[in-house]
């Protein structure tokens, strides 16, 4: 449905900066590039009507031309994503950690530009990719633009930013056939993996169920690395960013990802798009840890290696804020497309750490917009214009957009009165924290980052049973696929020294024999280097489990947005139906009646009852549950219906049906007592069975046939 740039569902300081921006055609002559009015868009300029076309048609050269154009490089990572309008409100004010202007008043209202991605798949690659997820925020504050540009996990696969070239080559598809997109099951990925010990932590999230989220509006997102924060005083903290979902987390099945991939690969485009477009705005809570700078050594880990979290169980989210999306855009290539993000656009009051991923990152994001959108003027683009006034000596360029009045264009100047003039720290002026550095130069990692596996291990563990089945199989898939039996066999190997019935079960599935736990083979070191300085050093975690990493304890009470399917045929009884559907409505979730055929099917009573989508458009994949109403006498020859009803119970979804007549066709007939298939039952039991979202006990005791 596409809404007309003057229809804002909301209004906030970047929209209506934006607004003069907004272009419409409504009502108006259609003109060349020059303005000028064209009479015949629908035919080139001939010798003859039999041709050949001119060279002198520069209305066409001008279209031709401007179409050759239209591509940009897509970014080199997170090339596939989506992005929409919001706003951020902090609860209370944050000053005594931060002077950070938006994060003062509870009262100011601060608009932002979310972009969510995958990472490794091009930009026409499929959103159920098992991979990362990209969660970046564009704060336009009052103090400028501040770029919070985090993933949906909490650490990362490599320690320092030198190796983010090799691990990016390394999981896109291989060089030599392009092959395969969107997907880390090849052997190069895990080639590198396998030498990189480091990556284990972040490997059992990227194989956990947060790497294929049910929806980007239930996934958690975080900053990943620590910052800081300073206050008005002067006075620093470090801090670790997290952002829950009001939704809370929840995550499809392997089988039901790839599945999507091929029913609907905008599967999670669609539904932010679609949840916004409803008013069904996505929501996040902003949450910190707050670390004092004199507990920096206190942990068994150091607050700069990205690859560790603070388990949230030692230093508890503070919930500080809240963020809603409530606007889409109008164009995606204008605003999502062209958006640039950049871990270095801050405020005052808010600064780095010396973690060595972060500040490698300090250097690439300009650098990539300078190639991918083309020159120094990025900033200029709408979507990407600070709402603070921009003004300083930086001149000229290709598209430049301002037209920078007088005559100097240096500081210090006389001519034009010394201005632009610097602020005052007073005066909003940012100045970097003066932390004391005392060192020597070199190219080496601190002994303090060599412990590879202690949180992997937390990690594992906190998972359950479900989840860590998931993450078992997760790993027979990917590793399934690499043809070259030493990487498998090095990366079982790294298995062990997390957890050995994981490293046990993975082996059986691959049918390896089980390995003795292994010394990694860490090549992450220069040439001369000690190899024993780059050993693994287990440290002792305070905690054995987490249960904050566990998506099996994220809040489970709501269904709104959810999506219900409908199983219906000529001669249902509407009166349940009606029932059902308010109430499921009534929650917040979407109803969508699924039959033979598209149109209208009629009632019982003869009554016409408009069809959402067929058999042939709908797939279960695409619903969260599904609702069978008495009188499916229609649907008991139909395959589809049973295989819809068949797969919603392999993928464990909640089932509810007025009568098991339907229900006697499909596997389900011998699970009739199973947790999440109710007969008969009113819709309350229904409404309870989708809040749980899935009944993973399910999976390892059943064959279904779908
Ligand atoms: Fe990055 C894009 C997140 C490490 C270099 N990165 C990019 C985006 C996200 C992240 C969400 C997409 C931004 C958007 O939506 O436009 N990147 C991360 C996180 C990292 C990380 C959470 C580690 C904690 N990245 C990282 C390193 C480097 C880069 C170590 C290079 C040294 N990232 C880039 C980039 C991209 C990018 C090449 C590609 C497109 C862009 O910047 O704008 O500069």
């Amino acid at each position: 449905m596409a809404k007309k740039p003057t229809e804002s569902p909301s209004s906030n300081k970047k929209l209506d900066e934006l607004q003069p921006d907004l272009k419409s055609g409504a009502g108006q002559f259609m003109t060349t590039d020059q303005g000028l009015k064209i009479n015949d868009d629908n035919n080139s300029l001939k010798a003859g009507e039999r041709g050949a076309t001119l060279l002198e048609d520069f209305i066409l050269r001008e279209k031709i031309t401007h179409f050759d154009h239209e591509r940009i490089p897509e970014r080199i990572v997170h090339a596939r994503g989506s992005g929409a309008h919001g706003v951020f409100q902090v609860y209370e004010s944050m000053a005594k950690y931060t002077k950070a202007g938006f994060l003062q008043d509870p009262s100011v209202q601060t608009p932002v530009f979310v972009r969510f991605s995958t990472v490794a798949g091009f930009r026409g690659s499929t959103d159920l990719a098992r991979d990362v997820r990209g969660f970046s925020v564009k704060f336009y504050t009052e103090e400028g633009n501040y770029d919070l540009v985090g993933n949906n996990m909490p650490v990362f696969f490599i320690q320092d930013a030198i190796k983010f070239p090799d691990l990016i080559h390394a999981v896109k598809p291989e060089p030599h056939n392009e092959i395969p997109q969107a997907a880390s099951a090849h052997d190069t990925f895990w080639d590198f993996i396998s030498l990189t010990p480091e990556s284990m932590h972040m490997i059992m999230w990227a194989m956990s169920d947060r790497a294929i989220p049910r929806s980007l509006r239930m996934m958690e997102g975080f900053g990943i690395h620590t910052f800081r924060f300073i206050n008005a005083k002067g006075k620093s903290c470090f801090v670790k960013f997290h952002w829950k979902p009001l939704l809370g987390m929840h995550s499809v099945a392997w089988d039901e990802a790839q599945k999507i991939s091929g029913k609907n690969a905008d599967f999670h485009r669609q539904d932010l798009w679609e949840a916004i477009e409803t008013g069904a705005f996505p929501e996040w809570e902003f949450g910190i840890q707050i670390v004092p700078e004199e507990d920096e050594h206190k942990y068994p880990f150091d607050l700069l290696d990205p690859t560790k979290l603070i388990p949230e169980e030692l230093v508890p989210v503070m919930k500080i804020g809240k963020m809603t999306l409530n606007r889409n855009v109008d164009n995606f290539f204008a605003e999502t497309e062209q958006v640039a993000f950049h871990p270095g656009h801050l405020v005052p009051g808010i600064d780095f750490t010396n973690d060595p991923l972060l500040q490698g990152r300090l250097f690439s994001y300009t650098d990539t917009q300078l190639s991918r959108l083309g020159s120094p003027n990025f900033h200029e683009i709408p979507i990407n214009r600070s709402i603070n006034p921009v003004h300083n000596n930086q001149r000229d360029g290709h598209m430049r957009q301002q037209i920078n009045v007088g005559k100097s264009s240096y500081h210090p100047n006389s001519v034009g009165g010394g201005f632009p003039q610097q602020a005052k720290v007073s005066e909003g002026g940012f100045t970097t924290y003066e932390e004391r550095i005392d060192a020597r130069k070199v190219r080496a990692r601190s002994k303090s980052f060599m412990d590879f596996f202690s949180q992997a291990t937390l990690f594992f563990n906190s998972q359950s049973e479900p989840e860590q089945n998931h993450i078992i199989d997760a790993l027979r898939f990917e590793l399934g696929k690499v043809e070259t039996v030493a990487i498998r066999e090095r990366m079982v190997g790294l298995l062990t020294k997390i957890n050995t019935t994981l490293a046990s079960k993975v082996a059986e599935g691959l049918g390896m024999p089980v390995p003795k736990p292994q010394e990694p083979l860490n090549q992450s070191y220069g040439a001369d280097a000690n190899p024993a300085d780059y050993q693994d050093q287990p440290q002792k975690q305070s905690i054995d489990k987490s249960p904050a990493l566990s998506m099996a304890n994220s809040p489970k009470d709501t269904i709104k947005t959810r999506q219900i399917a409908v199983l219906a045929a000529d001669g249902v009884d509407g009166n349940p139906l009606k029932i059902m559907k308010t109430a499921l409505l009534a929650e917040g979730a979407q109803c969508k009646l699924i039959a033979p055929h598209g149109g209208f099917i009629k009632d019982a009573k003869g009554e016409a009852i408009p069809v959402d989508m067929s058999f042939l458009t709908a797939a279960s994949v695409i619903f969260d549950a599904v609702y069978i109403p008495a009188g499916t006498k229609g649907l008991l020859d139909n395959a589809d219906a049973i295989h819809f009803i068949n797969e919603s119970y392999r993928h464990c979804k909640a089932i509810a049906a007025d009568d098991d007549t339907l229900l006697q066709e499909t596997y389900v007939a011998k699970k009739l007592a199973t947790p999440g298939v109710l007969v008969g039952k009113i819709p309350k039991d229904f409404i309870h069975a989708i809040a749980q979202h899935r009944f993973w006990e399910r999976e390892k005791k059943d064959k279904v046939p779908a």
